[in-house]
This record gives C-alpha cells, sequence and structure tokens, in this order.
C-alpha cells in the first residue's frame, strides 16, 4: 500500500493506526504549500482535491481512499483483533463513528482556517470558542479516569485527536484541559506514535533533500 502524508497533520493519525496493526505502507510526502510529492507523482491525479491521508491499496484496482475517519476505519475493520474499532452494526460502533465525524467536522475543520490565518475576528472568536467547546467535552469525558476516549482500549479516534490537535498553531489555549493533556501524553507515549513521526520526518527529510538537490 501507498500512503500519502503531509506533515504535522490529519495523515500521522492513519499512520499511528497502521503502526499499530505492524503494517508497513510506503510513505509519499506531499507537500501542501509548494504542491511537489517526495516521489515526483503529480498529486493532483492521486487526489483531485489535494489533500492527505490518501491510501492507496494494492488490490487489483488499486483503489485510492480518502478521509481520514474512512481510512482509519478501513485499516483496523480488516484487523478486528486489534480491538482499533468496535464492529459494524453495534451501538458502540454507532458511537465510534459519532466521534469520529465529530473530530473531523468540530475539531480538525474548526483548526484549519485559524492555523493558515484566514480568518475575520468575528470568524477566529466563532472558531476558538467551537474548538474550546468541542475539547472541553472531550476533557469532560476523560475525567472519570478512563485511559482513551471509549474507555482503557486506544482506538482510530484516539489516534484522530491526537493527530489533530494544532492548538498551539491556531492560537487556541487549551492549558486549562488537564485531562485531555494527560490523554496526550499516555498516547505519545505508544511506540505506534513514536514511529509515525520518526517515519513523517524521515521521508519530509528526504523530500527536502530531492527538492534542493
Ligand atoms: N476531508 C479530509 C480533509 C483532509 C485535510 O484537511 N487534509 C489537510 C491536512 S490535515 C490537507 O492535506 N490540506 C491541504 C489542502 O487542503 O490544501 C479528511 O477529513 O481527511
Amino acid at each position: 500500500m501507498k500512503l500519502y502524508i503531509a506533515q504535522a497533520t490529519c495523515s500521522l493519525a492513519v499512520q499511528a493506526i497502521a503502526n499499530e496493526l505492524g503494517l508497513a505502507p510506503e510513505l509519499v510526502h506531499f507537500d501542501v504549500f509548494g504542491k511537489s510529492t517526495s516521489n515526483g507523482a503529480a498529486f493532483a491525479d492521486v487526489n483531485a482535491l489535494q489533500y492527505v491521508p490518501v491510501l492507496e491499496l494494492d488490490n487489483a484496482s488499486r483503489d485510492r481512499l480518502t478521509e481520514t475517519t474512512i481510512i482509519t476505519s478501513y485499516l483496523a475493520d480488516q484487523h478486528p483483533e486489534s480491538g482499533l474499532i468496535p464492529k459494524h452494526g453495534t451501538m458502540e460502533r454507532v458511537r465510534m463513528d459519532q466521534l469520529l465525524t465529530f473530530v473531523a467536522t468540530e475539531i480538525a475543520q474548526k483548526h484549519i482556517p485559524l492555523m493558515r490565518k484566514l480568518m475575520t475576528a468575528d470568524g477566529i472568536a466563532y472558531h476558538t470558542n467551537k474548538l474550546l467547546a468541542a475539547y472541553g467535552m472531550l476533557d469532560a469525558r476523560l475525567a472519570d479516569g478512563r485511559a482513551y476516549l471509549t474507555g482503557e482500549q486506544f482506538t482510530v479516534v484516539d489516534a484522530y485527536v491526537w493527530a489533530t490537535l494544532w492548538h498551539e498553531r491556531s492560537g487556541v489555549n487549551l492549558d486549562h484541559l488537564k485531562h485531555l493533556h494527560a490523554y496526550i501524553a499516555r498516547i505519545e507515549a505508544r511506540p505506534s506514535v513514536q514511529k509515525a513521526l520518526k517515519d513523517e520526518a524521515e521521508v519530509v527529510s528526504r523530500h527536502k533533500a530531492l527538492l534542493a538537490a
């Protein structure tokens, strides 16, 4: 499989889940601003909308999947024994899908215009308040001492929350959310997450060297 990633973005969630599962997709770095890729592929041909993550499967039709929630869920579904996602058709799965959609729409996509400094003052206040409310909800959920969002088991949604924790770049102060910070520290201690960061740094540095040559 081939996984298209960008530095410090939501693609880290897919890397972490792939690592949890012992999968080793070939990583291709997409420079979001310069638009080049580390393997020379024209990214517009890979995803016409020019965003990561994109997972190219190694099946006969080389299907390409987009959307962080879909790719992470797809990988986890292939390995039900991993416990990374509940089984389809169960209420636990409905709750998981609810959380994944919540992170995609109320967190990840609320950060992006803030990080890119694209907002008016009213827009900044609106998105900041939305993010404070969303992270506040996660913090409240963790207040009963659970290790991860749905209990003691690390799941796809934890990887997604970690990969999109962009509050520093967005200028949203989350210092008061102590349960959230302890939870993120737990996630950061996971070998799958550390490997994701290391692999990402390696492919980004190879891409930079290529561009400089
Ligand atoms: N709907 C997509 C959005 C992914 C997305 O926003 N990707 C960002 C990085 S986190 C990106 O590649 N942005 C580049 C761009 O939009 O120009 C998803 O949920 O996976």
